[in-house]
């Protein structure tokens, strides 16, 4: 079991044990083990293998030592086992909804006898969820959207989720005999931030009972609940996380012709197919072929086995793209937006140069134990240093987010002293002041302005009042946006992904005015976020808005989110040019600056 499993696991056990009604210091004790494990940067199964007892790992208790070792050598909990026949296990799906804790489902199950999701819509829509004492009619209505919102993202998988789930198999595909070459394809190729299932492709040279070997075994791999179907040339499972994975096996001529077909997206594949037929060409999964007129029109099923004509290409995606006159193109950009025009080689390509990795300086937005962080500043200064970071900022929240422990403007003073402190302990990286600033209901902002004015860096975010309808809510941010001493809106929807929709917002308007005031918007690089979305992104750059892609870390290990978050910069065609974070120490200090008083 991975440390994200065991984590999951354990979080679940939390949370039913917190419904039944625990003592809360075994719950927070609980917790406060989960956080080490997800922070820990090595596998717990290597800790317990190495022989070091779990116990010296902080948070961890004998309990939870026993908890880990009895997941790491059965993959099952039998305390789980105790619970569950008290507690419905459906009850922890619950508390997934936004607005939902342990609390609220206890009191959800023990007044209502409330289990399912089913069962909570109904009680809400009846008006009882309202009348319960605690929750109210907004509460009631915020369920019912949360309810709405869990449904609609049903059977989609982050894919920072779908990566860890598909790692061990694809391992355990690597080492079967005949596998030469392996490529996940499909919407996890092309980055979107959620996938519907994985499209796994292996080039198997040798005869159909070769590649029927290595189906095979992958239907044996780790983590396969079900085996939906077997053959020749394609497997589908299904994990146990209940993620999909279809493998298809496949000869080198037309390896190139598949992962192209299958890396999608179908919008791209129809409109690349188009082309070719324009000039006489047909391509499909198995290859490009050279069609007579009379056969060119009848050429609608792709997935036919092409035996007619003669294939020009189809061993590799680039002889592919070049076969129909087109430069390779990276598959973040393969959604049909205008990346095959930009792509014709006779019109001299001009597809953008995206921005890497290898650009980014630095991180304007996260927190430490200040706020809601699980690192001091000097923990987070050493990880910046460790990404070989130009600069950074230390961004934690303001007073009015008291749930995260936001500073008043008093400790955000005395903050100022450990951050000089961290900076004379790193001289090699220029670390910045800053704060993310709530926005208020009535779009001012959090703090005053003699405080703001002392910051180096203001990030504007809305944590509250998601319920105001499109136009309140619009105006708030709006009104944000043109306070002097803003760098940046955070953020700016507040979607989680398959928990909670953007709060309506009118994101044009959103980003007309932030070219107005020259504030930059964030892409927020959690997994869990990843806002802006990458359609507005792409219309940010149109606009000539500015995009800080930022990590929001909680904790040194999140520094790590910068990747998620440049896939999805991609995605929205970014260069660097477009993205705040890929400039030089002067320049970004000079940024900065504009807005000084
Ligand atoms: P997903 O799984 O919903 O996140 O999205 P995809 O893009 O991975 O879609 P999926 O798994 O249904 O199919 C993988 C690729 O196969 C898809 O991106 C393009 C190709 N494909 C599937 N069905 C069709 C089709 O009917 N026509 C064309 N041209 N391509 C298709
Ligand atoms: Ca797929
Ligand atoms: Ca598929």
């Amino acid at each position: 079991m991975t440390n994200a499993e065991i984590a999951g696991s354990l979080t679940e056990l939390a949370d039913l044990l917190e419904i039944q009604g625990a003592n809360p210091f075994r719950i927070r004790a609980y917790r406060n083990a989960i956080r080490t494990i997800q922070g820990l940067t090595r596998p717990l199964s290597a800790i317990v293998d190495d022989g070091e007892p779990l116990t010296d790992l902080p948070g961890v208790g004998k309990d939870m030592a026993s908890h880990i070792g009895e997941l790491l050598a059965t993959g099952r909990l039998s305390l789980m086992d105790e619970v569950t026949a008290e507690v419905p296990r459906e009850l922890a799906r619950l508390t997934r909804l936004d607005g939902v804790g342990p609390k609220k489902a206890r009191k959800l199950w023990k007044e209502l006898d409330v289990v399912t999701l089913e069962e909570l819509e109904q009680a809400a829509k009846s008006g009882s969820v309202a009348g319960l004492e605690g929750f109210g009619e907004k509460s009631a209505q915020k369920i019912l959207r949360a309810i709405d919102a869990l449904r609609r993202h049903q059977g989609r998988t982050r894919r920072r989720d779908a990566a860890a789930a598909i790692a061990p198999l694809l391992e355990h595909l690597a080492s079967a005999p005949g596998v030469e070459e392996l490529e996940v394809a499909g919407s996890f190729r092309r980055g979107s931030d959620t996938v519907g299932d994985v499209d796994i492709l292996a080039r198997v040279e040798g005869d159909a009972a070769a590649r029927g070997a290595v189906v095979e075994h992958f239907t044996k791999g780790p983590g396969v609940a079900e085996i939906v179907g077997a053959g020749d040339t394609k497997g589908s499972i299904v994990l146990d996380s209940g993620l999909a994975v279809d493998l298809r096996v496949l000869p080198g001529e037309s390896w190139g012709a598949a992962l192209h077909y299958f890396t999608g997206s179908k919008e791209h594949n129809v409109e690349v197919r188009r082309r070719a037929q324009q000039q006489g060409l047909r391509v499909s999964e198995y290859g490009v072929f050279r069609v007579g007129d009379a056969e060119a029109d009848a050429t609608e099923d792709a997935t036919e086995e092409a035996s007619e004509g003669e294939r020009i290409a189809g061993a590799t995606e680039s002889e592919v793209f070049e076969a129909v006159g087109l430069a390779w193109i990276p598959p973040v950009l393969r959604e049909n937006r205008g990346e095959i025009q930009a792509a014709e080689l006779n019109g001299a390509a001009d597809l953008p140069d995206l921005v890497r990795p290898g650009d980014i300086r630095g991180d304007l937005h996260m927190h430490t134990t200040w706020s809601d962080g699980k690192n001091s500043v000097m923990e987070m200064a050493e990880g910046c240093r460790e990404l070989g970071y130009a600069w950074f900022a230390i961004t934690d929240h303001s007073q009015s987010l008291t749930v995260a422990n936001g500073l008043t403007p008093a400790r955000l003073r005395a903050q100022a002293l450990e951050i000089a402190e961290a900076q004379a302990a790193f001289p090699e990286i220029r670390i910045f002041r800053g704060c993310e600033v709530d926005i208020l209901k009535d779009g001012t902002l959090d703090l005053p302005d003699d405080m703001l004015e002392d910051l180096d860096l203001v990030l504007a975010a809305v944590h509250t009042h998601f319920e105001l309808d499109q136009a309140a809510q619009t105006e708030r941010v709006l009104k944000a946006l043109a306070h002097p001493r803003v760098h940046a809106l955070v953020h700016p929807t507040g979607r989680l992904l398959g928990r909670r929709d953007p709060y309506p917002i009118d994101v044009e308007a959103v980003l007309v005015a932030a070219r107005e005031h020259d504030v930059a918007v964030e892409l927020n690089a959690n997994p869990r976020r990843l806002d802006l979305h990458d359609r507005h992104l792409f219309r940010a750059r149109e606009l000539g808005v500015e995009v800080v892609v930022n990590t929001d870390a909680h904790q040194v290990s999140q520094l790590e989110f910068m990747a998620p978050g440049l896939l999805q910069a991609q995605r929205g065609w970014l260069e660097a040019g477009h993205v705040v974070n890929t400039r030089e120490t002067d320049a970004l200090e000079a940024w900065l600056a504009r807005k000084a008083r």
